[in-house]
């Protein structure tokens, strides 16, 4: 039989992905017989279309999980909180894109090509997907810890405006738009912030055209944002680290889709450049750019709207023993969100055959 799926903030910047993602990549939609589209009520009633057929949205409600087997959830964290465990207690398996579930100890974190035996270890039918952040560099340090023995991981993050969703979006559109055609802008300290549009409208803390913002998440103890403190926990748990040693910066830039991270990380046992490329050329969702005398490097520019993993830049550090610095990039909305999203419930839907 081919399960049902449910996709639950259909409406959303990752649900519009997700939708775009469930057209062209029939590996993973052709399991699923309906596809139901959901969203909140002021979203229902429009028309979308996903693998080519239209489908009226549904408003989230306790009925729209009737008949269906698998739902990804797209929403706001205190949206799946309330809804996740319903849709799960009318026997529907959620994969589950917020925040509220990834630290549960009965909830996997899964990215499959790091763990993807714990899309079967769901004691509450729930399955969580991680922060863009950790994810997009998931892909290259599960393999390189699979080789190496993963022990200390330092990132400083390069997060793109589309992790703040829509808003994010038209928010970075609107600041370049306002500082456009000005050549004496960004020259006084000051001037950016004066010439964008209110900022009690943004959901960034400061302008984000002609800047960079080392502010991502809200504020937690000790002055940590929590996009830091998820980059260090989720990677632990992905990765079946609980000790792995962690600090992370994270930034925001004027880039629209793509997050990119510097990574400086440090082995069990020695590793070289050569050997680590040959590790990270053999990983299937990795792409290895990697010749910057000849420009060869990843840039979100380059790889935006596309599914691997990009890494460069890969050099043995100089005073650090064991260790590798790397530069890598992804689509935070697809590997980084959406494609991992739909990765696992492919898995699930597998469990159907
Ligand atoms: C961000 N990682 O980039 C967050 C979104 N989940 O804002």
């Amino acid at each position: 039989r081919k399960p049902t799926l449910a996709v639950v903030g259909a409406t959303g910047a990752v649900g519009t992905v997700m939708l775009d993602i469930l057209t062209n990549r029939p590996d993973l939609s052709a399991a699923y017989g309906e596809i139901r589209l959901v969203a909140s009520p002021r979203s229902a009633g429009k028309v979308l279309s996903v693998r080519g057929e239209d489908v009226v949205v549904q408003a989230l409600a306790p009925e729209v999980f009737d008949g269906v087997d698998i739902a990804m959830f797209d929403v706001p964290d205190e949206v799946s909180a309330e809804w996740a465990p319903i849709a799960a207690s009318r026997g529907v398996v959620v994969v589950d894109n917020s925040g509220a579930f990834r630290m549960d100890p009965d909830v996997p974190l899964v990215v499959p090509e790091c763990n993807a035996e714990q899309v079967r270890n769901r004691p509450k039918g729930i399955i969580a997907n991680p922060n863009c952040t950790t994810l997009s560099m998931m892909a290259v340090m599960g393999a390189l810890h699979r080789e190496y023995g993963l022990r200390e991981l330092v990132v400083a993050s390069y997060q793109a405006a589309s992790g703040a969703g829509a808003a994010g979006i038209t928010r970075l559109y609107d600041e370049l738009q306002a500082v456009a055609g000005d050549r004496s802008i960004g020259t006084v300290a000051g001037d950016v912030r004066k010439a964008v549009p209110d900022l009690a409208d943004s959901p960034f803390p400061a302008p984000l055209a002609l800047n960079v913002v080392p502010w991502a998440g809200s504020l937690k103890e000790d002055g940590w944002s929590s996009e830091e403190l998820k980059v260090r926990n989720e990677s632990r748990k992905i990765l079946g680290i609980p000790d792995l040693k962690v600090s992370a910066t994270c930034v925001r830039v004027p880039v629209v889709t793509t997050h990119s991270l510097a990574i400086h990380a440090t082995f069990e046992r020695e590793v070289t450049v050569e050997g680590a490329r040959e590790v990270l050329e053999a990983a299937p969702t990795v792409v290895v750019l990697d010749d910057p005398a000849s420009r060869v490097f990843p840039t979100p520019a380059d790889v935006v709207g596309t599914d691997p993993t990009y890494v460069g830049r890969i050099r043995q550090a100089l005073d650090f023993p064991n260790t590798l610095e790397l530069f890598v990039c992804g689509d935070n909305l697809r590997k980084g969100a959406a494609l991992n999203t739909a990765e696992i419930a492919a898995l699930v839907a597998a469990e159907f055959n």
